[in-house]
């Protein structure tokens, strides 16, 4: 059974104007369908072909891992966000961001310059780590599950995320996101 290109939650332009259509038909079309399509090509014939994507991650390096946790990095990211998105958490989540993280607008803060300050390409997360919640960066395809941490949020901040709609301003972009379009009944579901 081979890996495959998730359906994208919304229609290619729901996002706009913060994620374009155009950024879309790149970021989605080209970039994480190569993902797939390269991941394929590199389990196909071997022990990998028919394991979990999780399997795959947390068993590789390389290439195939860059490859395999590009793929899910970018499912996930798509699930993060939703048209009308933003505003404030509620309930467990609400809770646990006011307890471990110092209340929404401290988490809007912190998680904004951890994305503005990831040096080159790479991922802001908010993760539940031994019962905590934490904002943490990755650096490429590194994700959590390789550190012991459950992804709870994710903002893609490479380049090819937002240099159509936003060109070299990463701080537009992230700050967009966080007010425009987190889908916070998702990052809920993931605790
Ligand atoms: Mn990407």
């Amino acid at each position: 059974m081979a890996f495959e290109l998730p359906e994208l939650p919304y229609a290619k332009d729901a996002l706009a104007p913060v994620i374009s259509a155009e950024t879309i038909d790149y970021h989605y079309g080209k970039h994480h369908n190569a993902y797939v399509t390269n991941l394929n090509k590199l389990t196909e014939g071997t022990a990998h072909a028919d394991a979990s994507l999780e399997d795959v991650i947390m068993a590789a390096d390389g290439g195939l891992f860059n490859n395999a946790a590009q793929v899910w990095n970018h499912s996930f990211y798509w699930n993060c966000m939703q048209a009308g998105g933003g505003g404030d958490p509620s309930g467990a989540l609400a809770e646990a961001i006011d307890r471990d993280l110092g209340g929404i607008e401290a988490f809007r803060r912190d998680f904004k310059n951890a994305c503005v300050g990831q040096f080159g390409s790479g991922w802001g997360w908010l993760v539940q780590k031994d019962g905590k919640l934490e904002i943490m960066t990755t650096a490429n395809a590194d994700l959590p599950m390789k550190h012991g941490a459950k992804a709870l949020l994710t903002c893609d901040v490479w380049e090819h995320a937002y240099y159509v709609d936003h060109r070299n301003a990463r701080p537009s972009y992230v700050e967009q996101f966080i007010d425009k379009l987190i889908n916070w009944d998702f990052v809920a579901s993931n605790l």
